[in-house]
């Protein structure tokens, strides 16, 4: 029962399903008595990340804080689950490379802005398109897509047990678990 560790970063807009995969993919690893961790930016932002809002640089310190946290997690053995809409190529580049090869398993959660939108579940675009929230991610802030992302989850077009899944098998494939 001895395995590799590794941090699965979720990457993607508001919406796209980053959290529920994120849970759903815990549970999986449960249910194989591996041990895992979610870190999700929306928890994260009451505690740990509470002084931090949606400015570039502001942004940027989430996303670095989490990483670093993140691979304290990872050092300790356990698999990590970041969910973070982390926009910024740079800024995923920087965690990236706290890392060592094969360390840090890039997962694009791939949905398109319309039906992000269309679901809505917090409201929250409706407040970005009317200007209440401003720099929403998608609306009026940009999202940087991964160019070369270790997964892509075309999290529309499959079910959450599909896409979980996959990551899965991904991380038989490449000899994490
Ligand atoms: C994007 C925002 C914003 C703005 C509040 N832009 O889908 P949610 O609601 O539940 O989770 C989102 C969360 C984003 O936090 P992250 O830490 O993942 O963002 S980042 O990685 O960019 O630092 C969203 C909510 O906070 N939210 N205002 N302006 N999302």
């Amino acid at each position: 029962n001895s395995h590799k560790s590794c941090v699965l970063w979720l990457t993607g807009l508001s919406g796209s399903g980053k959290s529920s995969i994120a849970y759903e993919m815990e549970r999986l690893l449960f249910t194989q008595h591996i041990r895992s961790y979610v870190l999700d930016g929306d928890n994260l932002r009451h505690g740990l990340n509470g002084n931090l809002g949606f400015s570039p640089n502001d942004r940027s310190e989430n996303i670095r804080r989490t990483a670093e946290a993140a691979k304290l997690l990872v050092d300790a053995g356990i698999i990590t689950i970041v969910a973070l809409i982390s926009p910024y190529r740079a800024d995923r580049e920087l965690a990236r490379s706290l890392y060592a090869v094969g360390e840090f398993i890039e997962v694009f959660i791939d949905c398109p802005l319309e039906i992000c939108e269309k679901r809505d579940p917090k409201g929250l675009y409706v407040k970005a398109r009317a200007g209440v929230i401003p720099d929403f991610t998608g609306i009026s802030a940009p999202y940087e897509q991964p160019r070369r992302p270790e997964i892509v989850i075309s999290s529309n077009q499959h079910s959450l047990q599909a896409s979980t899944s996959r990551i899965y098998d991904y991380l038989i494939a490449h000899k994490v678990i």
